[in-house]
């Protein structure tokens, strides 16, 4: 199946993705449906041109409007992935708020793409038949047509496409509501920043499951202590000032309360954000408590009533008398217990541990891989297989970025991801790393790809070109609907490969669209380990995959794991955090993740497993 010339679109993207910048955003989701509409026209080439600058854009730490103000046209043109074209649809959008193109477009198929596009399996291209067939604007109309089974009858679709969109469509009414950590964090840490100006606030934190770096988020939890003074007046004037701040940032749509010690607002982006203001003295208590989790939080009272006290927000009380409160380790320490890393606090058994510990035996909190050990990235795209960036830009963002290493995974030559390269390319490919790493000193360039495990297990390009690679990756990219049986047995033949160094994003699943594809894990974990495979933990937003609960397993059954960002932009590089978040959730240390080492002793580690 041969379809050369044309230029479809990524198959992953970070779709839309709650970009810094409201204008921003917005030409995000113009610009993904753009790619759409060309995308269901057939157009060549033009798709893939829209959907980088979407990538680009969602990931920008810049306003594009203050972009344009500054340097026109040719100051848009600068951003990577933007070309002539698109920068003049910008500016229109800009200075119009609209753009003709995608105007036009949305007369001729008057649909909600995002929508249709999100329940998984769903491309333009079936979105638009199911238009013109049967006249589906929106998820409502698809859900409705396929529950009374009016999809199954039409070409090309059938009985187990139609069973598919309704159980995409259900595994996205479970996750609504909820938010990409992803796409949270970033504008948190503005917030944080912007609230930690003020005078009055002696500390401030966000709470929840933002500082338990879970994978999705509820809403966001903000607490902060009010400088102290002898006046209580003065303190009641310092929490007003620090709520009339905060409800008049810029980016709030909504004011859903506006009290004295709880503030609550809705952001453009769509989340809630609560703000409390607590005493100082409470601060460490109030901190524990709205950390949570709850399942967490029920534990630590308990023990508090095994010992005759009373844990709340407040602080921890014998009698009436407060015994601890300011500091959250202090609360800890008066339980017995050592201080809680906070990606820990899910009741998985990090209590016990903790009083393990706390009892001198073994077993007990493990040391997390820090947010500063990871040396070097090991899977990233580069401009060979259609990421954003040369090689060298992606070689010049992670020194910037201050790694050791970095290792460009181009996608190989399985034919639905058609920018992939085949055994000649890669060769090029492999050239130019070679003559980019004469220029540097101290750090390197490593030569991998990401390969396709193919419906029997082999992979998509020769072992000879997998030779040639400092390590080689392989990952599922299609046909995830298989029998567990068969499914495990495909995984398997490809990691006894023993040019397979790395399995990419394990499990396959999408956060907010699809779940894990059906695998016995733990016969994965057997293999991984007699084989000297190494799990990936993907830290792409809507991946981070494994996830924690597979991440202990893995470390459990003494299998290496690598933490990856799977960039295909250079500023996607700093996703890295969500990554090594997710593995700090599964309990992993430095030693579990191969990337925490020098470069020299990761090359050593390489070989070795390369045998
Ligand atoms: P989310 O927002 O759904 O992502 O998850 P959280 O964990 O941020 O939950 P949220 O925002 O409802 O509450 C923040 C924290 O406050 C929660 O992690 C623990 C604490 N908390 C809230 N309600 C309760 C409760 O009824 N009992 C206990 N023990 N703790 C609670
Ligand atoms: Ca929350
Ligand atoms: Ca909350």
């Amino acid at each position: 199946m041969s379809r050369r010339g044309r230029s479809p679109l990524l198959h992953l993207r970070f779709r839309c993705a709650k970009a810094r910048y409201m204008k921003n955003q917005e030409l995000v989701k113009i610009f993904y449906e753009i790619a759409d509409y060309l995308e269901m026209e057939e157009v060549a080439f033009k798709p893939y041109a829209y959907q980088k600058a979407a990538i680009t854009l969602e990931t920008l730490e810049e306003d594009v409007e203050k972009i344009y103000k500054k340097g026109g046209v040719k100051a848009l043109e600068e951003i990577p992935g933007v070309g002539k074209s698109i920068a003049e649809k910008i500016e229109e959008y800009l200075k119009t708020g609209r753009i003709k193109y995608y105007e036009e477009f949305k007369k001729k198929l008057p649909l909600n793409l995002g929508e249709i596009t999100s329940v998984e399996g769903m491309g333009p291209k079936k979105a638009m038949v199911l238009y013109q067939k049967l006249g589906i604007k929106n998820l409502k109309d698809l859900e409705k047509a396929a529950r009374v089974h009016k999809i199954a009858f039409l070409f090309g679709f059938g009985e187990k496409t139609e069973k598919n969109i309704l159980e995409g469509i259900a595994f996205l009414k479970k996750s609504k509501g909820r938010f990409l950590l992803g796409e949270i964090l970033p504008r948190v840490k503005e917030i944080l920043e912007r609230l930690g100006k003020l005078k009055e606030i002696e500390q401030i934190d966000a709470a929840g499951s933002v500082r338990r770096m879970k994978e999705t988020i509820g809403d966001v939890d903000i607490l902060v202590a009010v400088k102290e003074s002898k006046k209580p007046a003065f303190a009641k004037a310092s929490a007003d000032k620090i709520m009339d701040f905060f409800v008049q940032l810029s980016g709030i749509i909504k004011v859903w309360m506006n009290g004295p010690t709880k503030s609550s607002v809705r952001m453009e982006q769509g989340f809630d954000v609560d703000l409390r203001v607590v005493k100082k003295k409470s601060y460490g208590s109030a901190l524990q408590y709205f950390t949570g989790s709850k399942e967490h939080n029920i534990v630590t009272r308990r023990i508090a009533i095994e010992k005759g006290l009373k844990l709340s927000e407040y602080g921890l009380f014998k009698g009436k008398k407060m015994i601890a409160g300011w500091s959250e380790a202090g609360i800890y320490k008066a339980l017995g217990l050592p201080w809680i890393e906070p990606e820990l606090r899910e009741n998985q058994g990090e209590i016990e541990a903790a009083l393990r510990q706390a009892q001198g035996k073994l077993n007990g909190l493990p040391k997390l891989v820090g947010y500063k050990d990871i040396k070097g990235d090991l899977h990233c795209h580069s401009d060979w297989d259609g990421g954003v960036n040369s090689i060298e830009e992606l070689a010049r963002a992670a020194k910037d970025f201050g790694y050791e290493y970095l290792g460009i995974a181009d996608h190989t030559k399985f034919l639905r991801i058609e920018h992939g390269l085949d055994e000649r390319k890669l060769e090029l490919r492999n050239k130019e790393i070679d003559k980019l790493n004469q220029k540097y000193k101290n750090f390197k360039i490593l030569k991998g790809a990401e390969t396709n495990i193919l419906n029997d297990g082999s992979i998509d390009i020769k072992n000879e070109a997998l030779k040639k690679l400092d390590y080689a990756i392989a990952g599922i990219h299609s046909n995830f609907k298989m029998g567990k049986t068969e499914m495990t047995e495909r995984i398997i033949r490809a990691m006894k490969n023993p040019n397979i160094d790395i399995l990419s994003h394990p499990t396959g699943r999408i956060l907010k669209r699809r779940d894990e594809y059906l695998c016995d894990f733990d016969k994965i974990l057997r293999v991984a380990k007699e084989y000297n495979v190494v799990l990936e933990i993907n830290a792409f937003p809507e991946r981070l995959d494994l996830n924690d609960r597979h991440i202990r397993r893995a470390k459990e059954s003494g299998v290496k794991m690598v933490i990856n960002t799977d960039a295909h932009y250079k500023d996607q590089l700093r996703f890295i955090e969500l990554g090594i978040a997710q593995a700090r959730r599964g309990w992993a240390t430095a030693e579990d993740i191969i990337n925490t080492q020098s470069l020299e002793k990761l090359l050593k580690f390489l070989d070795k497993i390369c045998q």
